[in-house]
């Protein structure tokens, strides 16, 4: 096993592997930049490495640096976290030639499964089924063309290289192709500097529901079921659950994709933990779309329905031991939610809120898990991602995980800065969520309506507050309000508290 781990990343998501790294007995080494020296990830770690200036390019995507870091501190495998260089196969093999275990799959799998195009090549010769498509990038507009005519409109206009909605256009009529076609292609070469293109057929009002995997480097691979991703806006998921409610309510499905998605992981000859992203329509039909070849952000509610601890797992599986369980002793139990917490202000177009966190309260108590990067007096960067932290509820039921995340949620309690709290509320308070009824396009179709981001006291509080204003209030003769449940109540509670 491996004496020291450095962490090539930030946030929550450095400290999650401290944790574990702790419980395992082995040295964790945290990096950081100019501007992250109070973070907590370098306050929790057992020791710390600065690797340069605030920009990412100098610092957290600075493949030299990290491993001069590494190096300096003697640390035996780097974990790359999300984000960052992840997905980065050349990361992946520089590590490997420097003398480091790389915590996480093969660089070969990383760049197969990097090109969309290769990644539905290796999925559809798996036997995994993929949107109808063509085969390759297509080089003209003509080739995709030809494929419209073949498939009809709409059809999707995608980056080879892509991922995450960049380089992507919806076409509806074969007049806007064209245009689409060069849009597509000169944000592609912009964003990852290849232009190429491929089209697929546009599956409407899909739901997003990926499969995790795990794999040993002994050929054993298993699936841990899957997570519902559907509440998303602009590409960022904004609420994972697992299980999906429409994977729940169709007899064989789980079963179904979790078969299609080893079949496409072993094709890719993968070890470690994958993810196999699905659209899936309500009938029940999914097609695979891309694999991530990381640990993601979501993987808490995957281990809270199975009770596994994947970062443990993936640092078994990267110093070579075997996978100590079969998919038949895989168990899934109850229902688990994340909601993931930013800075960034709902009522103002989602505005981000960058500063110093003045006051901080977590929840905490039975079936919640707080995956959390920050603390009163810290200062939120605006060089990294504005997320805080993830709250995660666990339950029996879904109905209950979510009563229990709304509780949760009135008990965090963050100033100086403005967060995304509401918005949660809005969703877990919303019929259609409630129904489990999602699609990619919910949470647009949400923000549409007319959401109270600072709902009003009501009227009884009202009629209080103007009692103690007038000073004719006489607690002992005063008739409390019986809704004791009042946001208002509690802030005036804890102010008293404080
Ligand atoms: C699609 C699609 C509909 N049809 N492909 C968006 C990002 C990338 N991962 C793939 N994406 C989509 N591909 C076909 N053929 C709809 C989406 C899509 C989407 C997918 C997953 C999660 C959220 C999404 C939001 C909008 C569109």
């Amino acid at each position: 096993m491996f004496s020291k781990v450095l962490i090539a990343n930030c946030g929550e998501i450095a400290l999650r592997f401290i944790r574990t790294l702790r419980e395992m007995g082995i040295c964790s080494l945290s990096v950081y930049s100019d501007i992250d020296r109070p973070a907590l990830h370098v306050r929790k770690a057992d020791e710390a490495a600065h690797i340069g200036p605030a920009a990412s390019s100098e610092s957290y995507l600075n493949i030299d640096r990290i491993l001069d870091a590494a190096r300096r501190h003697g640390a035996d495998a780097i974990h790359p976290g999300y984000g960052f260089l992840s997905e980065n196969a050349g990361f992946a093999q520089a590590c490997e030639d420097g003398g480091f275990t790389f915590i996480g799959p093969s660089p070969r799998s990383i760049a197969l499964m990097g090109s969309k195009t290769e990644a539905r090549r290796v999925a559809k010769s798996g036997g995994a089924p993929i949107v109808p498509g063509t085969d390759s990038g297509v080089t003209s507009v003509t080739e995709a063309s030809a494929f419209a005519r073949e498939a009809g409109f709409p059809v999707m206009l995608k980056a080879v290289a892509g991922g995450g909605g960049k380089g992507m256009r919806r076409v509806d009529r074969r007049e806007d192709l064209s245009s689409a076609f060069d849009a597509a292609s000169s944000e592609a070469a912009r964003a990852f500097g290849d232009g190429r293109i491929y089209a697929e057929k546009l599956i409407e009002n899909a739901r997003h529901i990926e499969i995790q995997v795990l794999g040993d480097k002994h050929g054993n691979l298993v699936h841990l079921g899957e997570r519902e991703c559907s509440v998303q806006r602009r590409h960022q998921k904004v609420i994972e659950e697992s299980p999906s409610p429409l994977v729940v309510r169709m007899p064989g499905m789980r079963e179904r994709m979790g078969e299609a998605a080893l079949r496409a992981a072993r094709a890719a000859g993968y070890y470690n933990a994958g993810t196999i992203e699905f659209l899936a329509d309500n009938s029940g039909s999914f097609y695979f779309l891309e694999m991530n070849t990381r640990l993601q952000v979501e993987h808490p509610v995957t281990e809270l329905v199975t009770g596994l601890d994947l970062v443990r797992l993936q640092i078994q599986i990267a110093a070579g031991e075997r996978l100590p369980f079969t998919q038949d002793q895989v168990a899934l139990r109850g229902a688990a939610i994340e909601c993931r917490i930013y800075a960034e202000d709902p009522a103002n177009n989602f505005f981000p809120s960058p500063g110093r966190i003045e006051q901080l309260s977590e929840p905490g108590g039975p079936g919640v898990r707080v995956d959390s990067g920050i603390y009163s007096g810290w200062t939120v960067p605006l060089e990294y991602d504005p997320m805080l932290s993830k709250l995660i509820a666990w339950s029996e039921t879904r109905e209950h995980a979510i009563e229990r995340m709304l509780r949760s949620l009135g008990e965090y309690h963050v100033s100086g800065i403005k967060s995304n709290i509401p918005l949660f509320q809005a969703i877990l308070n919303d019929p259609a969520f409630r129904a489990g009824d999602l699609h990619t396009g919910y949470l647009d179709q949400l923000l549409k309506t007319e959401i109270d981001w600072n709902p009003k006291p009501p009227p009884e509080l009202l009629r209080l507050a103007a009692l103690v204003a007038s000073k004719q209030f006489r607690p002992d003769r005063t008739e409390l309000p019986t809704s004791l449940e009042s946001r208002w109540l509690r802030t005036g509670r804890e102010d008293l508290l404080r």
